[in-house]
């Protein structure tokens, strides 16, 4: 029998050292397992778990008020008795006095990978029993994308990534692959449901042992895969849209973009064309102009042109470029582009976008409908787009703007939370920290005690997939993997689903939430809706039993290469888009009727709200992109990620003429700072990154120290915007932010705390 851990970022085998110490081994059959993983088992074990249930003080002593003291009162042991008490009596007070409207359950996060365990479903499932709750729409990954996407292609955001053209059909026809946001290989170790096999890596040597051409359009020359030889160019972050717009220019003055291809599906070109020729008031978007904006050579802007007219291209665009002021723009303009070559449709090229972003795109998988947990329906209507949450705790009532509905912020009154962390995920932190003292009551179930439990009033503490069965059902992952408890919960945690079920007893419906069904049962309901599902694809699954003894599954390859949009292709009238048109949509006369400033009707150049191009007080573009060595915030007390940090704080690459200028030098702690906050970090100088930005990963864990208003560790997002990518995604801009940076001087530099546990009883 073999006994498999299910995570996001891979399957691996555990099994107990000789003093019953639970480890971790990689899975032979991943030929690209993740480093950081490994570590789980040790941070399963840490003295940063929560050991049993908590409540903050000052919340105890001043019940329903708030009093300012989140994220600084110490914390009281509690039972599991209490804490269920105490929860249930404020989640009733508040649906009865205020209405279920003023509980915020969004709870947005990552969690773990497991089907039945996933924290959201638990969270969905508990609260539409309760009455309903106001929730939250789209993703941090790609909240401009999704709202964009159905505009212009007619296709949401999830069947576009599972449509995307395989690696496979890439390498036998495509010559150039341009690569906005380059495809760094870290960010394929992970996939949101769980990954059995890393397959990402391969995908790329494919196509560059079949002679691919690759082109790095980034600030960062890690951002290609060494092995790709790639050309680097070099360009201000939150530019790529006049880049674009530079080589339409190009095309379109030397004729020689693809008129047919724009003609049989596309509709608007000519308004756009207009644009781009300096015909609508404003500038013509000529490689000078780009050249300007960008700082690309007019040269390199040139050759660039060449390349894409001379070969079949696929234009790239990682998820980053649109996580940005109007990021919108880069993937309308990236489509753009694409229609005008004319490959769209065909395995020779096209467009993609986040090749390499997650490990599943690309890959040759068939999607399975498998089925999750049964949530039932949320009877309240309120909402906010992901990214909003301060907005709407600072402002509630007030009317915002979204994808062309004018929308207002719920009342919040109580937050619970299971399975992210906002002090990880959110921008602004220090806006967030005071916004989050206005709620009456917090609750959340974390695992360790990291800034999102330090910051809440009762605190479940919850387990990990080590202590606990599960099934690993992704549906863009064609490995399932039985995950099998490992070790019993740590001192006094509990699964989700246990939590929910002490809650749903005190609170009268513990029978409609379980069902009367246990772990084990629920994980084979699973599995058999699943499998009956799965009929409609012609396969079939073996027993139950026969999985869980082998302890993983996998799908057969499909027996046909996905080709993006290939229908559309070969009969436009017969396969119409979802859009108004049916066509791929230049000019959208949908977003135009919006009348928005910042959204106009077909892609433009929007100057960012700070960029390289206009710098008052602060001149270092900073990049918050996904860290190597752990997932988001996850596993920052894993050893992987401790051994990366340096002086303890985590790393901030800086250029050698940057760090120059500033007498910095390897290994220094240094202070980045803005108007919104300041962060310390340790100076790691390389010329992958290019002269006047900055890369500080994002997830290490947020240390306020609220005195002295300096984080003590390196979380980027007390540097970061919270404003929406426009009035149209409302999507967040964590990549649009500038800094300065300095050598910390001694009264600046305080211990990292976090990692020290508040459990001293
Ligand atoms: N500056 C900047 N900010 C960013 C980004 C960026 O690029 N730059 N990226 C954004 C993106 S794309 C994303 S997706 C978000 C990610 O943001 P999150 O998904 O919120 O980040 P995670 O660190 O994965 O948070 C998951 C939390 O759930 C807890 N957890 C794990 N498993 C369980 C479980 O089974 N039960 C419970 N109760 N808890 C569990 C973990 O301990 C952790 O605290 O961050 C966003 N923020
Ligand atoms: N190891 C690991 N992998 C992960 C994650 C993780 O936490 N750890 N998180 C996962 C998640 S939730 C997501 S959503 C994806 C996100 O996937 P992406 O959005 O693709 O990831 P990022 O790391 O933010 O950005 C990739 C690169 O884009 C470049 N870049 C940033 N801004 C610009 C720009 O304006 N122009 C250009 N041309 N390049 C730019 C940066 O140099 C950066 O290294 O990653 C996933 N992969
Ligand atoms: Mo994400």
């Amino acid at each position: 029998m073999s006994s498999f851990v299910s995570t996001h970022w891979g399957t691996y085998r555990f099994s107990e050292d000789a003093n019953k110490k639970i480890k971790l081994a990689n899975w032979n059959l991943d030929s690209s397992p993740t480093k950081f993983g490994l570590g789980l088992a040790d941070a399963a074990n840490d003295s940063l778990r929560i050991t049993q249930p908590f409540v903050r003080k000052g919340w105890l002593e001043n019940k329903g008020k708030s009093d300012g003291k989140r994220g600084k009162d110490d914390f009281i042991p509690i039972s599991w008795d209490k804490a269920f008490e105490l929860a249930s009596e404020e989640l009733l007070k508040t649906k009865n006095t205020y209405s279920n409207s003023a509980i915020f359950a969004g709870s947005y996060g990552w969690a773990s990978a497991g089907r039945f365990h996933h924290a959201k479903s638990q969270v969905n499932r508990f609260f539409n029993l309760f009455g309903g709750f106001s929730s939250s729409f789209q993703s941090y990954s790609y909240a401009a994308a999704q709202t964009l996407l159905p505009h212009i292609i007619g296709a949401d955001l999830y069947s576009t990534l599972e449509d995307h053209t395989t690696w496979n059909a890439l390498s036998s026809d495509c010559e150039l692959v341009l690569m906005f946001g380059g495809m760094p290989l870290k960010n394929s170790k992970v996939s949101a449901g769980g990954v059995g096999k890393h397959t990402t890596e391969l995908g790329i040597k494919k196509c560059f042992d079949n002679g691919v051409e690759f082109v790095n359009i980034s600030p960062l020359i890690a951002d290609s895969p060494d092995f790709l030889n790639a050309k680097q160019v070099q360009i201000r972050p939150n530019t790529d849209t006049a880049l674009m717009l530079s080589l339409a220019f190009i095309l379109i003055k030397n004729d020689s973009y693809n008129k047919d291809f724009i003609r049989d599906y596309t509709v608007g070109f000519d308004s756009f064309a207009d644009y781009v020729l300096g015909k609508k008031d404003s500038q013509e978007c000529s490689p000078e102009w780009a050249s300007s904006i960008t700082s690309i050579p007019v040269k390199t802007i040139y050759e660039l042109a060449d390349l894409i007219i001379t070969k079949k291209t696929m234009i790239s665009i990682s998820w980053s470029l649109q996580r940005a002021s109007r990021g919108e723009q880069p993937l309308w303009m990236g489509i753009t582009l694409a229609a005008m070559l004319g490959q769209i449709g065909t395995a020779s090229g096209g467009f993609g976008f986040g090749y390499s972003s997650v490990n599943s795109t690309g890959d040759s998988f068939q999607r399975m409908p498998w089925k999750s947990l049964p949530q039932g329906t949320n009877k309240v209507k309120d909402f906010i787009p992901v990214a909003r949450i301060t907005d709407m705790l600072e402002s509630p009532g007030e009317e915002f703007d979204y994808d062309g509905q004018k929308l207002k912020y719920p009342d919040i009154k109580l937050i619970y939370w299971a399975g992210g962390n906002p002090f990880h995920h959110h921008q602004d932190l220090n806006r967030l920290v005071k916004a989050w003292q206005k709620p009456n009551t917090i609750i959340v179930n974390e695992i360790w005690w990291n800034p999102q439990a330090r910051h809440a009033d009762i605190i479940f503490p919850a387990n990990t997939a080590l202590e606990r069965n599960d099934l690993m059902l992704n549906p863009r992952d064609p490995t399932i993997v039985a995950n099998k408890c490992a070790m019993q919960s740590f001192k006094d945690s509990k699964t989700d689903f246990e939590i929910f079920s002490g809650l749903a007893k005190k609170l009268g419906f513990l029978d409609s939430f379980t069902e009367n069904k246990s772990e084990m049962d629920w994980i084979q309901y699973i599995w058999e809706k699943s499998s009956e599902a799965i009929k409609e694809k012609n396969l079939t699954l073996p027993s139950f039993e026969e999985f869980w003894e082998k302890g993983f599954y996998e799908l057969p390859a499909p027996k046909i290469e996905n080709i993006m949009l290939s229908d559309f292709r070969k009969d436009p009238n017969k396969f119409p888009l979802k859009t108004p048109s049916g066509k791929i949509e230049i000019s959208s006369k949908t977003i135009e009727s919006f009348q928005l400033k910042d959204c106009l009707s077909h892609p433009h150049w929007f100057e960012p709200y700070e960029w390289l191009g206009n710098i008052k007080n602060y001149s270092l573009h900073l990049i918050s992109s996904q860290p190597k060595h752990r997932l988001h915030s996850q596993l920052d007390n894993g050893l992987d990620s401790q051994n990366s940090k340096i002086n303890g704080r985590e790393p901030v690459l800086i250029n050698s003429n940057d760090a120059l200028n500033r007498d910095i030098e390897n290994g220094d702690i240094v202070l980045l700072y803005n108007a919104r906050g300041k962060v310390l970090a340790g100076a790691k100088i390389s010329d992958n990154v290019m002269p006047g930005v900055v890369v500080l990963s994002t997830g290490a864990w947020f240390d306020p120290d609220y005195d002295l208003n300096i984080e003590r560790h390196g979380n980027p997002n007390v540097l970061t915007k919270d404003i929406g990518t426009s009035s149209l995604g409302q999507g967040p801009t964590c990549h649009t932010t500038l800094v300065e940076l300095k050598k910390a001087n001694k009264e600046e530099i305080m211990d990292v705390n976090i990692f020290k546990s508040p459990e001293k009883f």
